[in-house]
């Protein structure tokens, strides 16, 4: 028994000591910040600081007081203290400065992090499973009126087409960004399913999107080069992989890539302009987000890659061999998870396509395809 107890202290020693190693010689510390909330730092510090503190006076005092009251002889009694006001008052005074120290200047940082100023300009965020989309304002330097329940397959981001505000809006369906660098940004943020947490650690800031609300917050990015979105609340299966990319540049490289990005106006005329189904499914693809998991030129990917995918024998969890074509297609994009490919996770969302759109997605997919012939070899003998 006795043993047992060192060896508990001992241990509880080795992981202080290797904690505190590992913060010294890991590469991950805070990275340099590339926006006007530098002073957030002080704040991971100060927390930082905090949390150390107990977690090493914590340990090494369990560590301590197994060594020094470890069992000597059977005589020993432990004494039985049912009350102790004044250690009770020193902990809970000590916890509550502790506390305060690393929540209250928070208040105030947030209170700058939504106060926004005057000169911002408005872009918003749009999140859904799994996947981040934005708009820009258009010439007029508003954005238009949206509402959730404009939101079907034409309209990713349910815009409302009567307003004229909304007709020149820039619509990037599954990112990336770019923004002009040192231009104060107001970021709106919706979500369209579940919370999801908009995060860009160079900028230091973090915030929810909260289904049926608008959050916001504002920066200004402070240096050019391209940062990673991640979303930092767990939102499902496929949460690790809802990632995205801003591009902080000079405004006139910000300028000539904005006058290339599609308005929604534009969005809704290329429906009604007569593409060829492959060239739709192309369209529908990229704004659907189904290549945030499906790769197109054979890499690996979080879904089943399309480059050959059509006429392919996929091996299914169940042991089944089936062959990819049109009725399995079908089946695998509106009912997702009811036949899943070996090696691949259950995780993709039905997709609220027509009959139309499927079709022209699995032509898009067979144009992927150099067995893409394969029905018609089934029928010639
Ligand atoms: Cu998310």
């Amino acid at each position: 028994m006795t043993n047992k107890h060192m060896e508990i202290a001992l241990v509880l020693v080795l992981i202080v000591v290797a904690t505190v190693i590992f913060h010294w010689l890991s590469p991950w510390w805070l990275t340099e910040p590339a926006s006007n909330w530098g002073e957030i730092d002080a704040m991971l510090i100060a927390t930082l600081v905090i949390t150390s503190f107990f977690f090493i006076t914590i340990n090494l005092f369990i560590a301590y007081c197994l060594w020094r009251f470890r069992h000597k002889s059977d005589d020993q009694r432990a004494a039985f203290q049912p009350e102790n006001k004044k250690l009770e008052w020193a902990l809970t005074l000590f916890t509550t400065v502790g506390i305060s120290a690393m929540l209250a200047p928070g208040l105030w940082v947030y209170s700058d992090f939504v106060t926004v100023p005057k000169e911002a300009s408005p872009i918003e965020v749009v999140g859904q499973q799994w996947q981040w989309s934005y708009r820009l304002p258009g010439k007029d330097g508003q954005l238009g009126k949206s509402d959730i329940s404009l939101i079907n397959a034409k309209n990713p981001l349910g815009l409302d087409s009567q307003d004229k505000h909304a007709l020149d809006d820039i619509l990037i369906l599954n990112g990336p960004l770019m923004l002009p660098v040192h231009e104060t940004v107001q970021v709106f943020l919706r979500s369209k399913d579940v919370l999801h947490d908009f995060y860009v650690p160079e900028f230091r800031v973090k915030m929810d999107l909260v289904p049926g609300l608008v959050s916001s917050f504002w920066f200004t990015p402070t240096r050019t080069g391209s940062f990673d979105v991640l979303c930092a609340e767990l939102c499902g299966v496929g949460h690790y992989n809802m990632r995205s990319k801003i591009t902080i540049t000079s405004p006139d490289n910000y300028q000539s890539w904005l006058a290339t990005q599609p308005t929604f106006q534009r969005l809704l005329n290329q429906q009604s302009r007569s593409l060829n189904q492959v060239e739709q499914g192309k369209e529908l693809a990229q704004q659907q987000g189904c290549l945030a998991c499906h790769s197109v030129d054979g890499s690996a990917s979080v879904g089943p890659g399309w480059l050959n995918l059509y006429g392919k024998q996929e091996e299914l969890t169940t042991g089944e061999v089936v062959q990819v074509d049109d009725d399995y297609l079908k089946r695998a994009i509106t009912a997702p998870n009811t036949q899943i490919v070996t090696g691949f996770a259950a995780i993709m969302p039905a997709m609220p396509l027509d009959e139309k759109q499927l079709t022209a997605i699995i032509a898009y997919i067979k144009s992927l395809s150099d067995k893409s012939d394969i029905q018609q070899d089934k029928e010639v003998p």
